[in-house]
């Protein structure tokens, strides 16, 4: 390396540590290390391909939905979700990095998604409790990402948290039309919070300092970055203070006899996390990986032509302009 090299990728270096230090935005014009622009990959990747196999678990109720009102609030949430999806592989797009790259990574089982969507939805009430508790982990997750240091995902995440809070809504609704309702709905609903409770803890994914075995990896280079602005276990934390008086309101009790209110720290104890479940299901061992892989592979494969005809229809397009 020549000595005016080393010289540029020092002020190269030195003006991105000036932005990340400033708390300004990097743009894709902007010179970002290798690590910064990987780790960005990574992570808006896996919450792209998480909106998408998300769609899965609740497209399975839209044709049993109990009412036409019901239905229609439904599809418009999973076609939100199709279009977070969008908004985060455009982001992703703008680091180098194709999209179909990202969905063979996909399908290659070389990218991830969140451990949430390998549950089964079993009841109706399931769309309650996922509109309830895994879209409200998911704001509390996702409106420190509104601040990350990185522009275009800074940016889709503005609307995404907007209809996110619509998505919380629903889900609450659904579940206070149960609890509310006869005596089997009440148990419907009771029996979709036990089921998701711990599994949308564990969306926070790793604990910040485990016993050793598997803390969260990435966490203390991607606070420095201002890519994540709070650990797991903060956000975790936030997330149980926020829905346990929200349970109370609903008239529903939490699956964890832990829970209780902490005067001195001003927030909610609560019980131990299996963390090898959590573990298992990321290993693709979960009650449903094989089968929502196996789906959205055969959807990919199915939409073939698609793909097709829009690219032979834009290279006519480009060549009647030439
Ligand atoms: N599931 O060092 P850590 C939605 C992985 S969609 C699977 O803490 P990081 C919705 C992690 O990737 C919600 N994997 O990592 C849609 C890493 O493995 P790799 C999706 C998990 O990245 C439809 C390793 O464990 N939201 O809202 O600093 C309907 C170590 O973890 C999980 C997002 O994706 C997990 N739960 O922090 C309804 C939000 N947890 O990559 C709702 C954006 C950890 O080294 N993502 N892992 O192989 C994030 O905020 C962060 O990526 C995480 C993990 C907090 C998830």
């Amino acid at each position: 390396m020549t000595e005016d090299s080393t010289d540029d990728s020092t002020a190269m270096q030195a003006g991105f540590d000036a932005l990340i230090a400033g708390d300004e935005r990097v743009e894709p014009r902007d010179w970002m290390p290798e690590g910064y622009r990987k780790t960005l990959i990574r992570q808006i990747a896996q919450h792209a391909h998480s909106e998408i196999i998300g769609m899965q678990p609740e497209g399975n109720w839209i044709t049993r939905a109990p009412s036409l009102r019901r239905k229609a609030i439904l599809m418009a949430k999973v076609q939100d979700e199709a279009g977070h999806g969008l908004y985060l592989y455009s982001a992703a797009e703008t680091l180098g990095i194709d999209r179909s790259e990202l969905l063979d990574l996909l399908h290659a089982g070389r990218q991830k998604y969140s451990s949430i969507f390998n549950y089964p939805t079993l009841t109706w009430a399931d769309m309650g409790a996922i509109g309830w508790l895994v879209d409200g982990a998911a704001i509390v997750n996702q409106v420190p990402i509104c601040r990350c240091s990185y522009g275009p995902y800074a940016r889709a995440m503005v609307r995404i948290c907007k209809e996110e809070s619509f998505h919380q809504r629903q889900g609450f609704e659904i579940l206070w039309t149960l609890s509310h309702g006869s005596p089997a709905q009440r148990a419907m609903a009771q029996d979709a919070v036990n089921r998701y409770w711990w599994p949308s803890l564990m969306m926070f994914g790793p604990p910040d300092t485990g016993d050793g075995a598997s803390p969260s990896g990435h966490t203390a280079q991607s606070m420095a970055w201002g890519i994540k602005r709070f650990s797991n276990d903060e956000l975790r934390q936030r997330f149980v203070d926020m829905t346990v008086p929200q349970a109370e309101a609903l008239g529903l009790s939490l699956p964890d006899p832990e829970i209780r209110w902490n005067e001195e720290r001003g927030s909610y104890d609560f019980g131990e996390i299996d963390f090898t479940e959590l573990f298992e299901v990321v290993k693709g061992n979960g009650p449903c990986n094989a089968e929502r892989m196996a789906h959205k592979v055969k959807a990919h494969e199915d939409g073939a032509w698609v793909r097709e005809a829009a690219a032979a229809y834009a290279a006519k397009r480009e060549s009647a302009v030439a």
